[in-house]
């Protein structure tokens, strides 16, 4: 790629050797991912002009959610309301990393909710209870979940990110805080935050890494692998406020593509264009017997086809005593 900087002079020479050495040192950090990109069809960033209006916008709005100068507002910090940003572009990336600039906040100190989510999934643009969308999604949904639905639960402390993958029939459980469906999550204190808040969400070769970043401060929320993602599908934002309420704002959704180290027959059985989309896997590996059950499983197994030979025997030779008799 590097020849395609056309070097005209010192200061552009300048300019190149800085974004190679930068590129170097994000290489040294991580061998296996070589470059990342920021892919701009895929992501929300300033200015937003004709933002969901215009027919050249790479997002549509939903419900409540209003395009200010700095950011989207999903939510107005009023009860009852549910907003949404959904892009137009189906995202075929194998690797990729998205970064999501948002903002909770409101004037209340402890009562106020919902929350907001992030989603990659088949539907878009579908209103729903899973904070401000539809339940039985088909995808990724990364939760913000600010307000403890369950109350005296005290597991853990809200606000509150989980991760959920749903197949189309999978349900949401509201009430629970969707205890029932998360893969993992981890509290965090991003509402009312001082400075900037961030979500992490970074997929690659399989494996889905989860961060938040609250005032420059990273914790790991999730790292699971054995994950299938499949492409072609919806990158979102929503929110919902109840009977409690709060502002929901993004202010950006930066989508980088990872370019990883692959060799080139996992290339091939992965196609660049998935027509398929079909649900999402996880795999798990298929439990085998410990050394206490195949020795139980043996003997009970001896043990039965021994009883079934002496009740043969029992059988046949009652058979052949009548015979005798007949002949008798
Ligand atoms: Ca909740």
């Amino acid at each position: 790629m590097y020849s395609v900087f056309i070097v005209k002079n010192i200061r552009e020479l300048t300019c190149s050797l800085a974004l190679i050495c930068t590129l170097t040192l994000s290489m040294a950090e991580d061998q296996d991912i070589m470059e990342d990109f920021l892919k701009r069809e895929y992501s929300l960033v300033t200015p937003y002009r004709g933002l969901g209006l215009s027919s050249s916008s790479l997002w549509d709005l939903k419900g409540t959610a209003l395009v200010t100068a700095d950011h989207v507002r999903l939510t107005p910090d009023h009860p009852g309301r549910q907003g949404a940003i959904w892009s137009r572009i189906p995202l075929l990336l194998l690797d990729w990393e998205l970064k999501v600039h948002f903002k909770i906040h409101g004037q209340s100190k402890k009562m106020n909710g919902d929350g907001l989510a992030i989603w990659l999934t088949k539907e878009r643009m579908q209103e729903g209870p899973v904070f401000g969308s539809r339940n039985e999604f088909t995808g990724l949904g990364v939760f913000v979940d600010t307000y403890p639905n369950t109350g005296n639960k005290n597991d853990r402390v809200f606000p509150h990110v989980s991760v959920m993958l749903g197949n189309g029939t999978l349900s949401y459980d509201h009430d629970n805080d969707g205890r029932p469906t998360e893969l993992g999550g981890c509290s965090t204190k991003v509402r009312n935050a001082r400075e900037d808040t961030f979500l992490l969400i970074k997929y690659t070769q399989n494996r889905l890494k989860v961060i938040i970043d609250v005032n420059g401060q990273q914790k790991n929320c999730l790292d699971i692998s054995g994950l299938h993602l499949p492409k072609g599908y919806y990158l979102g934002a929503s929110a919902a406020t109840g009977e409690l309420s709060d502002n929901h704002d993004i202010i950006s959704m930066k989508l980088y593509e990872l370019t990883v180290k692959r060799d080139p027959e996992e290339d091939l059985l992965i196609p660049w264009v998935d027509h398929s989309l079909g649900p999402f896997q996880v795999e798990i590996e298929e439990e085998r017997m410990s050394g206490v059950q195949l020795f139980f499983t043996l003997l009970f197994t001896v043990l039965g086809l021994g009883i079934l030979a002496v009740a043969g025997l029992i059988v046949f030779g009652r058979w052949k005593q009548k015979k005798r008799k007949h002949f008798y």
